[in-house]
């Protein structure tokens, strides 16, 4: 069909009625946007040159929209429907996060655009798990949550029926497209009535905090987004000053120069009102489970930075532990620039030691003489240009940490995994994309044509950049 949108627009169309509608839903959410939008202007007044950049970029103008969220499913039929929705949005199922090592009972993927043009249109993801009943201790509390999870439907009949229009026809028009974002959005609001009785849910609760919030309600509420910021110690700094409570410490890597992966903090999760089912009438309670987050991204490592990386982060955790009322927060935080210092610190030297993903270009009407011998010499004479790329995809150790300060604890927890890929893919319907492959996709891809432009063909199989 030809008048089909593209998958980038409805994404788009999703995202802005997401944040709408969580802003509304949770309002402590709509001042850490105001915070970040504060604390974004700062850096932009202070910096000219990085304004500038951002500008050249297209970049300025969606500064403040949202990057992420997250969703916790039930079962296996879950997250298949899920992958089948999303993928109308243009978002595909990259990584694997095996969250049992940090003694959480579920795997996740993150649905993301892959393509750069897609990522630079609009990169909105969902970090998306699933929960692993099967790793519960008491098998008839596994059994009974099973059921209760058995009995709902998370995607409308109407969104059901739009997905597979979308698939037959290879997209949908824009009214179809506008119906559609409507109709998803029912999946991931907020319900106050809980579908089990105050009894059910504390049992659940006891069990784990996650299978309470996961099988207690209708649907897998969004429980949080996450915009983007220039400065995430700044906004970490601020939060206090608004009344908004952070998590202890800002997961991932230390404040650099040549910014790495990813850095992230949270708000706590809120405390709110909800309604238990009971044969003698309904009755109230609590439940945390919604909170607001912030990300500061940076440039993609390969395998080999990776590596160093969690060598670095695993010697930091190793000897300073937070404990669960955030105590250590400030020794964790020196250890870990201690630590990173070992970590190179200029994106030339990443590149030159292999430890981060490039893009490449051939400068503005470069041209070169003669046959170059290698890559530095082109990159010397400025006619070859390594960008870097930012990286897309989450950190599992950081999703642990936010995950746990948002179910009541900002201690830190190391356990031995208990990884099931496979099952996962399996109630995935298809395969989670590799993240490395990407990248490295990417940059091998983006030399060849810049070495072709340049008329240096030769040297693109001399170097396997990563
Ligand atoms: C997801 C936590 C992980 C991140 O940004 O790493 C996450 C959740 O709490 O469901 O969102
Ligand atoms: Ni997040």
């Amino acid at each position: 069909m030809s008048d089909v949108i593209h998958s980038d627009s409805i994404r788009t169309l999703f995202s802005n009625a997401m944040s709408e509608m969580y802003r509304t839903e949770v309002p402590q959410y709509g001042t850490l946007i105001d915070l970040v939008r504060d604390v974004n202007e700062a850096v932009l007044a202070a910096d000219p040159a990085l304004k500038a950049r951002l500008e050249a970029a297209g970049e300025l103008e969606r500064l403040d929209v949202e990057r992420h969220g997250a969703i916790r499913l039930g079962t296996a039929q879950e997250l298949f429907d899920i992958r089948r929705m999303f993928a109308v949005m243009g978002m595909f199922p990259v990584g694997y996060y095996d969250l049992s090592v940090a003694g959480l009972p579920v795997h996740s993927t993150a649905f993301r655009p892959v393509d750069e043009a897609a990522l630079s249109r609009n990169p909105f993801r969902v970090f998306t798990s699933l929960i692993r009943l099967e790793l519960l201790e008491d098998r008839g509390l596994a059994e009974e949550a099973g059921r209760i999870l058995a009995r709902r439907k998370i995607v409308t009949d109407r969104a059901l029926e739009l997905i597979a229009t979308a698939e037959k026809n290879g997209g949908l028009t824009e009214a179809e497209a506008k119906e559609f974002v409507t109709e998803a959005l029912e999946t991931f609001r907020w319900h106050s009535e809980a579908t089990v009785s105050a009894g059910t849910y504390k049992k659940l609760h006891d069990a784990h905090r996650l299978i309470a919030d996961v099988v207690s309600f209708r649907g897998p509420h969004i429980n949080h987004l996450t915009p983007r910021t220039l400065d995430i110690d700044a906004v970490q700094k601020g939060m206090p000053e608004r009344g908004i409570t952070p998590k202890a410490v800002i997961e991932g890597p230390p404040c650099r120069q040549a910014e790495i992966l990813l850095r992230q903090t949270s708000f706590k999760a809120l405390e709110e009102k909800i309604n238990f089912t009971g044969e003698a009438g309904s009755s109230e309670g609590t439940h945390t489970a919604r909170f607001g987050e912030i990300e500061q991204r940076g440039i993609a490592l390969t395998p080999k930075g990776r590596a160093l990386y969690d060598e670095l982060l695993g010697k930091t955790r190793q000897a300073v532990a937070v404990g669960s009322k955030g105590d250590g927060a400030s020794s964790y935080e020196e250890e870990l620039k201690k630590q990173f210092e070992a970590f190179p610190d200029s994106f030339d030297t990443l590149r030159r030691e292999k430890l981060a993903f490039f893009r490449y270009r051939a400068a503005p009407g470069a041209t070169f003489d003669g046959t170059s011998a290698n890559l530095e010499e082109l990159i010397k004479s400025g006619a070859l240009i390594a960008d870097p790329q930012v990286y897309e995809d989450f950190l599992p150790v950081s999703a642990a940490g936010i995950f746990q300060s948002n179910l009541g604890s900002d201690a830190q927890s190391n356990y031995s995994g208990k990884a099931n890929q496979t099952a996962f893919e399996e109630a995935l319907g298809a395969k989670v994309a590799s993240e490395t492959g990407l990248y490295s996709k990417t940059q091998t891809g983006s030399l060849v044509a810049a070495l072709t432009a340049l008329g240096q063909a030769h040297l693109a199989s001399l170097d396997e950049a990563a």
